[in-house]
């Protein structure tokens, strides 16, 4: 690959001379067919037995797990190749027929990934993305995923850090590959890299010395009918024999390709995987005056429910109240007939695809709503001692985290518990009514460390002020969640006396 930062060396003589009888030589090997092995003939082994062929022909076969081929190969590749190769060398001059063979992985999305891409570009810049003009200081590559938790945040941090290459769009990271720009644009047909990598990587194995076969190679997808018949085969057989059931779990799924998305078949979020939230269906029993105005009348007479996203379903006996950002767009989303969510438009979607819904992948929004005006709406919360609450206005909420509702337990969750008490202290700055926030928290689970009150007693022990302390209240969600979770005895429902470990565990498929 040509790079701007070559060294210029002096003196290379003798490096040239190496180089140059390593290529005499591996023109030679390629002229006489060297590495091309083949069994014995029928005449050869007229009258042997298998042992007897095994013994006088010994074998030795190495084999490369196919590389993809959405670029050249790199140094990794080489790394794997050499132990292939030096042991194919090694039985060679030990007199063995050693056979090395070599093929071409297309299959999966990777290659579809950056085709797109590159077709979107070329909509955006023209054929030659003659029309993208760049930018002194080229912006930091901004990558979107479907999951925007903080695992994700993560996970996407961690990447952009390891690959950090500066180039924002997919053509020119082709061209930093050396692929002269008006070439590109072919590259929007996937098929054409099936085409225009596998070379490549031949010419590269040959140049390394690679003792391959080539004869043996192939590539992989319906690209090639007899690898398609062979999967096809081999699949239908695993499925006769039981080995392969048909069914559905969850998982990381393109809507827009129609298919799970495997974690290297991503072009980024690698090292995602879904979370699991219990969603908690607080039905609407009055809309405040704002909502009412935009909602009522609207939903067909079905039931409507803001719904819940939390990973403590075992606190909900503890719920005072709930919350969501005043800035963030809820929508009042038709689930069937009979119900409808109020939650983002984004956990709505993924919700279509979890069998929720009367059609799959459908969105029917039946109003869209401001979360300020959601804001006094009274609810009833399944399981909760207290079950008559209100929708109240929290700060740290986030549109991109489960249904960007979250139900609030006090007692055991220090953001939520932070968030009340700025309330209760302040009611006309956060334009609430003070009878809205008037529950305080109840006792549902005991930890040997801070009692029956935990959230308070963490957030007391790390001097916590107002829901502005994101860091500390961070600090406080993950002791408070350790502490209940692995250390917590339930005090009161069905699960009264258990750890809540326990509680947990039989919840986790429920
Ligand atoms: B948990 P994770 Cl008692 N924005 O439920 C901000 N926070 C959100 C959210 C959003 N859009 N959606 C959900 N959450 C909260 C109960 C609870 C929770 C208790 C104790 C700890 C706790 C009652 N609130 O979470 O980032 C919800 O609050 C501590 C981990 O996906 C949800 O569970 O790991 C939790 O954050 C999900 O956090």
């Amino acid at each position: 690959m040509a790079s701007a930062n070559t060294i210029e060396l002096a003196q290379t003589g003798k490096r040239d001379l190496l180089i140059g009888l390593e290529k005499k030589y591996q023109e030679r090997w390629a002229a006489e067919h060297l590495f091309e092995t083949n069994a014995p003939t029928p005449e050869e082994t007229e009258g042997l037995s298998p042992t007897e062929v095994r013994e006088r022909f010994p074998k030795w076969f190495g084999n490369f797990p196919y590389p993809y081929m959405n670029g050249s190969l790199h140094l990794g590749h080489a790394f794997t190749i050499s132990k292939i190769e030096f042991s194919a060398g090694f039985q060679r001059m030990m007199g063995k027929r050693a056979l090395f063979p070599h093929a071409f992985h297309c299959t999966g999305m990777p290659i579809k990934a950056a085709s797109d891409k590159i077709e979107r570009e070329i909509e955006m810049f023209g054929p030659n993305f003659e029309r993208f003009v760049a930018e002194e200081e080229a912006p930091a590559p901004v990558a979107s995923t479907s999951d925007g938790s903080a695992k994700a945040d993560k996970a996407k941090k961690g990447k952009v850090a390891a690959k950090a290459t500066g180039l924002q769009y997919q053509f020119q990271i082709m061209e930093s590959m050396g692929i002269p720009r008006e070439e590109i644009k072919k590259f929007a047909d996937p098929s054409y890299w099936l085409k225009y990598y596998p070379p490549i990587c031949m010419a590269d194995n040959n140049s390394f010395g690679s003792r391959i076969d080539w004869r043996r190679s192939f590539i992989t997808t319906d690209a090639n009918p007899y690898y398609d018949s062979f999967v096809r085969w081999q699949t239908r057989k695993l499925y006769k024999l039981g080995k392969i059931k048909f069914g559905e779990r969850y998982t990381i799924y393109s809507p827009k390709d129609g298919q799970p998305c495997m974690d290297h078949d991503r072009s980024e979020g690698e090292a995602l995987g879904p979370t699991e939230y219990t969603g908690i269906k607080m039905e609407v029993v009055k809309w405040s005056p704002e909502a009412s105005a935009e909602i009522e009348g609207k939903v067909g007479g079905r039931k409507v429910f803001l719904v819940a996203a939390t990973l403590r379903p075992e606190t909900m006996y503890g719920q005072t109240n709930c919350f969501v950002g005043t800035a963030i767009k809820y929508g009042v989303y038709a689930i069937n007939d009979e119900e409808a969510f109020v939650c983002t438009y984004r956990s709505a979607r993924n919700m279509t695809f979890q069998g929720i819904t009367a059609v799959r992948g459908q969105v029917q929004e039946l109003v869209s709503i401001d979360g300020a005006k959601l804001v006094g709406t009274k609810i009833r919360a399944p399981f909760a001692i207290n079950p008559e609450v209100y929708v109240l206005p929290m700060e740290n909420v986030l549109a991109t985290k489960g249904t960007g509702v979250v139900t609030s337990v006090p007692s055991d969750s220090p953001d939520d518990f932070q968030t009340t008490t700025d309330l209760r202290k302040k009611p006309e700055f956060y334009k609430i009514d003070a009878a809205w926030v008037a529950i305080d928290p109840v006792p549902v689970i005991s930890t040997p460390t801070y009692g029956e009150m935990t959230a308070p007693a963490v957030v007391k022990q790390l001097k916590i002020q107002s829901q502005k302390d994101t860091k500390q209240l961070a600090e406080a969600k993950e002791i408070a969640y350790k502490e209940g979770f692995y250390n917590g005895t339930m005090l009161v429902g069905e699960f009264k006396g258990l750890p809540c470990k326990k509680r947990n565990r039989k919840s986790a498929h429920g």
